[in-house]
C-alpha cells in the first residue's frame, strides 16, 4: 500500500463524510400501533408474534401497554424494513376485518 506525505494510507477514509453529515448512521424507524375498541387481544398479540418476532411475553406487554396508551412502538427498523411491516399489518388487519393500524415514526 503506498503512502503519502503526511506518511498516511492514500486510500479514502470515512472521516471526510463523518465531517460533512455528522453521522453516516441509517435514519430509523418506530412502527407504531395504535389502539382501537374493536381488534381482539388474541389478534394483536398474534401479529406482534408473527410481524415483529416478540415472544408471548413481550407480545402481551406491548399489547396491554397500546391498550391502555393508547399507541406503541412494535419494532425500530430501517425506512424499508419499517414501511414494509406496516404495509403487511395493515393489510393482515383489513383481510380480518379488523380496525387494527400501524404506522411509522422517524426515531429522534
Ligand atoms: N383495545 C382492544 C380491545 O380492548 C385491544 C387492542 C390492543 C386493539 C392494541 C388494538 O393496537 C391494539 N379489544
Amino acid at each position: 500500500m503506498s503512502q503519502n506525505q503526511n506518511n498516511h494510507p492514500d486510500f479514502d477514509l470515512d472521516s471526510d463524510l463523518d465531517l460533512e453529515n455528522e453521522t453516516t448512521e441509517p435514519k430509523l424507524y418506530k412502527v407504531l400501533l395504535h389502539n382501537d375498541d374493536y381488534t381482539p387481544m388474541d389478534f394483536v398479540v398474534y401479529v406482534l408474534k408473527h410481524f415483529f418476532k416478540k415472544t408471548e411475553l413481550e407480545a402481551n406487554q406491548i399489547m396491554l401497554d397500546v391498550h391502555h396508551k393508547g399507541l406503541g412502538v412494535a419494532g425500530i427498523y430501517s425506512f424499508e424494513v419499517a414501511e414494509t411491516k406496516v404495509m403487511q399489518v395493515n393489510q393482515f388487519a383489513k383481510t380480518n376485518q379488523y380496525p387494527l393500524k400501524s404506522s411509522l415514526e422517524e426515531t429522534e
